[in-house]
């Protein structure tokens, strides 16, 4: 049995541009769980450490993520624990890579780095293991990651490395190095170990195992659930087992409210603070049709409220509900005039149990043909 720890998109040195003055301290965090899962790796006395591409956010990196990353694979190596990695898209081997300018594998003799064009394999014959990997040349390509990838050795055990996005219709774009089940499946390796998204999920659970590990930690505001590395394994006979381990501190969450429902600024900022905590990055959108009376200000709100959160952003796509509207306000524009005038005839003219539902047609209505966002 060997057990293996199965990380990526870590994405040192991430800016963060979008939680503001928190960026900083989201930076560090990033730092955090890096050393966390390294601590992790020497606790839980893994085998050996897969780093599946992003370990940097971009090839142009401070001094200090270097050297932090040196002296975490010195630590691994003090604990006997070996580590293989490979260039993703943010830190692709390409003219500028910093895979070039920072000889890692001078300093880190424990580290294996994979950067031949095509696959690489190295062997670990102690613990009966290959592990294949192949670098990312450049930000975006049309080709498969997994791409002519087959067992090389008489191993017991192989696992590679991969990074790009699994053919899920709909949900890649088709320069983002694809890959698919197929591929998956005819690599016949034990385990992939793969990088891009930034949550955990599994292509395949079944025959060839291949996971996405996620993000240590929170990389973008779209992650539902907190960072996690996975703990992988591989038994002497039967399927891989996969552990998904929580790393990260903060997490995130999206609020969706509609002011149709809500009365008072006091009952909106109730509802903007409900389940508040200062690890959670939430995302607020106002929407539908609000009483006149209502005027919230998404700045006033973020500035109120925002200590309550590690971070609290409010995106206001609702519109005024107007009480009357005289057909006469909108002359000067065919349309709108002729669609308040038509929706107020047939409010008139439409039976009771209707009247509520067309005049929020209208209202609706009125604000798309103005351009705002409603729904
Ligand atoms: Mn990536």
């Amino acid at each position: 049995m060997i057990r293996l720890l199965h990380t990526a998109d870590v994405h040192l040195g991430a800016r963060f541009l979008s939680l503001g003055d928190k960026g900083a301290a989201q930076r560090q965090q990033i730092k955090a769980a890096f050393k966390n899962l390294v601590s992790l790796a020497i606790a839980e006395h893994v085998d050996i450490v897969l780093i599946a591409g992003d370990l940097f956010d971009a090839n142009q990196q401070p001094q200090a993520n270097v050297d932090l990353a040196v002296e975490q694979f010195a630590l691994l190596a003090t604990a006997n624990i070996p580590v293989c990695l490979i260039p993703g898209t943010h830190d692709c081997f390409d003219s500028s890579s910093i895979y070039r300018k920072v000889d890692f594998p001078g300093k880190c003799p424990n580290l294996t780095l994979f950067l031949d064009p095509g696959w690489n394999h190295r062997e670990f014959p102690t613990l009966g293991l290959t592990v294949y990997g192949k670098p990312n040349l450049s930000n975006r390509s049309y080709n498969s990651p997994l791409e002519g990838l087959t067992p090389l050795t008489q191993s017991r055990y192989h696992v590679a490395m991969a990074h790009g996005s699994f053919n899920i219709p709909g949900q890649f774009a088709e320069d983002d190095y694809v890959f698919t089940a197929d591929q998956i499946q005819s690599s016949r390796m034990h385990y992939l170990a793969l990088g891009h998204w930034h949550s955990p999920y599994a292509c395949s659970d079944k025959g060839v195992l291949a996971w996405y590990s996620g993000s240590p930690e929170v990389i973008a505001t779209d992650q539902k659930q907190p960072g996690s590395v996975l703990l992988v394994t591989l038994p002497d006979s039967g399927a891989a087992q996969v552990e998904i381990k929580e790393t990260g501190l903060r997490h995130c969450d999206r609020l969706e409210i509609d002011l149709s429902d809500v009365d008072s600024l006091s009952q909106l900022r109730q509802q903007i603070t409900e389940g508040a905590d200062p690890n959670l990055i939430r995302q607020v959108v106002l929407k539908g049709l609000r009483d006149q009376h209502l005027r919230p200000s998404p700045e006033e709100l973020e500035a109120d409220l925002s200590d309550a959160f590690f971070h609290l952003s409010v995106d206001d796509r609702s519109h005024p509900r107007v009480a009357d509207l005289p057909e006469t306000a909108y002359a000067e524009r065919v349309i709108l005039a002729r669609f308040v005038a038509l929706m107020k005839q047939h409010i008139e003219t439409c039976p009771a149990g209707e009247k509520e539902i067309a005049a929020d047609a209208l209202q609706y209505g009125l604000a798309l043909l103005q351009g705002e966002e409603v729904v």
